[in-house]
């Protein structure tokens, strides 16, 4: 019911740190011998890469993952070039037009330096690219080629100059073909990229202090396990980071003119992603909800990920059948979803209920599949109700606006006695004189 959906949406946000599964709580006591909270973990493993660079990355991966990395764990240009040969050739074919694509869009957005003569002289904006970006491509439970594209295009599209890619490595010490191959197509596009096989909290300290191998970086992006997020955090400040990431999300929006198979396919797309994903419908006829369950159990049997999907579906996810398109959109913009999907009649003219939600999608022709693949956008969408205050992947978390004061000598004498005054009121003497000597 409505209601009970927005007793759930409310506890969401006075979520704290996850609980750790007994397995992973398990692995930690046999990796350091004592038990620690997934912070605690974090913390020492970067504290050591802070110390001992490549060789704790090293020790850690072997520690953790069981793998052996190697002295360096750059994937080499002829082993990503390989891939791009060796790939299946639609695959290929089709992350070119997905790079292509995303690039067109992020390429799109009007960021521009500006100038003013108004305030007297020139006052404005200068945007400058972010000179080194770290990029942290999830590997565990699948390969994300994709992902690689939708990370690094928006920074392409800025301007970034050196671009690091991390991802962790299998159990030969490298990185899934397909993964390499979306760099490699990347590669085609002339620009500095870098890849190294390394994951989890060790590859977030090595891009934020450098190590012999990998370069310190001024910003990390993308998402990541519960250890690479933590990691992010306790180093924001030595860089800047992106955003922190939770499972997907899809909330769809539907009324009796959806049809339920394409529903059920689009909330079963993203439960495969991960047993906590969140699949949501939201819909004002009972009909429509009664039909969508049908068709999930004609489905979900047929995936590769069934039981996965099944349980972010049981556990995390759910319909709601609300009395009105209205609590539709409200318990919508209180959950600030990853990813919207607007599937009622005219659904442009509602795009204006849709306050928060990190991509909304459009009529049933803009399935989030599509966004997630090659439609423009990049899929780093804002998860965990962050879209209320943040915004998905875009030029902008690759840029720096530099403020420019360009006073001219008339409007210097003007307002040096007025920031006189100021400072005079603030107590700070020097700075009075500094703006009277302007006046002598
Ligand atoms: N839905 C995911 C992105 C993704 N889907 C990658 C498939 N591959 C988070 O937006
Ligand atoms: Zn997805």
């Amino acid at each position: 019911s409505t209601e009970q959906a927005e007793k759930t949406i409310l506890k969401r946000s006075l979520l704290q740190e996850p609980q750790l599964s007994s397995r992973l709580q398990q692995r930690i006591k046999q990796v350091f011998g004592e038990d620690l909270t997934a912070l605690q973990v974090v913390q020492r493993i970067l504290e050591s890469v802070r110390k001992d660079g490549d060789s704790a990355c090293r020790h850690w991966t072997k520690a953790i993952d069981g793998v052996d990395i190697g002295e360096s764990f750059q994937v080499s240009k002829e082993r990503i070039l390989s891939c791009v040969k060796r790939i299946d050739s639609q695959v290929l074919d089709s992350l070119r037009v997905s790079r292509d694509r995303v690039l067109q869009f992020h390429k799109k957005q009007p960021i521009t330096s500006w100038f003013t003569t108004e305030l007297g002289g020139q006052l404005g904006q200068i945007i400058r690219p972010i000179e080194k970006v770290g990029f942290y491509i999830p590997g565990g439970s699948a390969p994300l080629p994709s992902s690689v594209i939708m990370s690094v295009c928006p920074a392409i599209a800025a301007g970034c100059e050196t671009l690091i890619v991390v991802s962790p490595p299998d159990q030969q010490g490298s990185i899934a073909d397909v993964t390499l191959a979306a760099c490699g197509v990347l590669m085609e596009l002339g620009i500095d990229l870098r890849v190294f096989a390394i994951g989890g909290a060790q590859a977030i300290g090595a891009l934020a202090y450098g190590t012999a191998n990998i370069p310190k970086v001024d910003k990390i992006v993308g998402p990541g396990n519960i250890f690479v997020s933590l990691a992010k955090k306790e180093v924001f400040g030595i860089v800047g980071i992106d955003g922190i990431y939770g499972p997907t999300e899809a909330l769809i929006i539907a009324d009796e003119t959806a049809r339920s198979d394409y529903i059920a396919a689009d909330l079963l797309a993203q439960a495969e992603h991960d047993e906590m994903a969140i699949p949501i419908l939201l819909t004002c006829s009972k009909e429509l909800a009664e039909k969508v369950v049908e068709s999930i159990h004609e489905q979900v049997y047929n995936l590769s990920r069934s039981c996965t999907a099944l349980h972010s579906l049981q556990h995390n996810g759910g319909i709601v059948v609300t009395d009105s398109l209205e609590d539709c959109f409200r318990l919508s913009n209180q959950f600030a979803a990853e990813h919207v999907s607007l599937v009622i009649k005219d659904p442009w003219e509602s795009l204006h209920h849709i306050t928060s939600g990190g991509g909304v999608f459009v009529g049933d022709a803009s399935c989030e599949v599509l966004g997630d693949y090659i439609a423009g956008p990049s899929h780093v969408m804002p998860t965990g109700g962050s879209a209320r205050y943040s915004s998905p992947l875009n030029v902008l978390n690759f840029v720096k606006i530099i403020s420019l004061v360009g006073l001219d000598r008339h409007t210097c004498m003007n307002m040096a006695k007025k920031a006189a005054i100021i400072a005079k009121s603030e107590g700070l003497t020097a700075h009075a004189d500094a703006a009277n000597k302007r006046l002598e």
